[in-house]
């Protein structure tokens, strides 16, 4: 069982569209500390943070948009998820759009630098402050951790970049023609949807885990609802069609649960404002207990 720390970053700044601030209230309605808790876990803090604040000029900085305030949503996410590894917690942060990944993923390399990242998303938010064309600061997370264009920016300072190589992307469907080069020249594996039609949910989870078992690293998962099928999860800004069924999506958090290494959790882009009758929600935090525990049946131990 494990001591967690929720922390709840109810951010909208790398967005256009209004309502992921509404993101960590919608998961703790769903349930989402009752459903740890029963499954054992001890939750040792449950809090939403508060931005720093930090002075940018954004119109220098366009198209992109509301950059002082996500580098304030940013910084403040990586300290209190640093402290939170540090302490030997398992961290679960709740969005607010992904731009605050950044700060997650920033955190586990000033921690714990070898984590192989489990990305799982419609998008591989492998911008640059410089390829961005839609200014969403929510499309630049993992380039920026690994060190590209924005990172001095947004960190204010030095960071631990992340090896791209440690990250494998899954349920890809749309990429932009500058990242796709840059995904491409910085060794990034992605899965994208054909891949999961093709080879299956289940095999494309247990090659990450392989990899990372022959790595002796641990694992962070990025849960962007738009992984998921806009049918089965609508509250999202960004719907793209032909994402992952609500069975593949379990099936990646058991194998996840059962690979014994996930160290850290995202839950990202909930956008409650665009839910139906709290559904996506609710199928947020079914997901999360079941990277961490939740099963059906006991089942056999597995090696990978
Ligand atoms: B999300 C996009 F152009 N690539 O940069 C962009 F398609 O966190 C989408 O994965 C980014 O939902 C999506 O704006 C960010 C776009
Ligand atoms: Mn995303
Ligand atoms: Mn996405
Ligand atoms: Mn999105």
């Amino acid at each position: 069982m494990a001591t967690m720390s929720v922390l709840g970053a109810p951010t909208e700044t790398g967005t256009y569209r209004r309502g992921c601030i509404m993101g960590p209230a919608a998961y703790r309605t769903a349930g989402l500390i009752e459903s740890l808790r029963d499954l054992g876990h001890v939750i040792a803090e449950d809090r939403d943070l508060v931005p720093d604040t930090v002075e940018i000029d954004d119109a220098a900085h366009a198209p992109a948009h509301g950059v002082g305030a996500t580098a304030g949503w940013v910084r403040a996410v990586r300290r209190a998820f640093a402290q939170a590894l540090a302490r030997g917690n398992v961290p679960v942060l709740l969005g607010g759009d992904h731009s605050i990944a950044a700060g997650s993923l920033a955190a586990l390399m000033d921690v714990a630098p070898g984590t192989h990242i489990v990305w799982l998303d419609a998008h591989p938010d492998f911008n640059t402050i410089e390829t961005t064309m839609s200014g969403n600061l929510h499309g630049i997370p993992v380039a920026i951790a690994s060190g590209l264009p924005g990172a001095d920016l947004i960190y204010g300072g030095p960071i631990t970049p992340l090896d791209p190589r440690q990250i494998t992307m899954i349920g890809i469907r749309s990429v932009d023609p500058d990242e796709r080069k840059l995904l491409k020249s910085h060794g990034v594996t992605v899965h994208d949807m054909r891949d999961v039609d093709e080879f299956g949910m289940g095999e494309l989870i247990r090659r990450a885990i392989r990899r990372a078992v022959e790595a002796g690293a641990r694992l962070h998962v990025s849960l962007d609802v738009d992984f998921l099928d806009p049918d089965v999860a609508p509250a999202v800004g960004t719907t793209v069609p032909g994402g992952a069924t609500v069975r593949e999506a379990h099936l990646a958090m058991e194998l996840l649960h059962e690979s014994g290494l996930v160290a850290s959790l995202d839950l990202v882009e909930l956008n409650p404002f665009l839910d139906e009758r709290g559904r996506t929600a609710t199928l947020m935090v079914d997901l999360a207990a079941s990277l961490f525990g939740r099963t059906v049946m006991d089942r056999p131990t597995t090696t990978w």
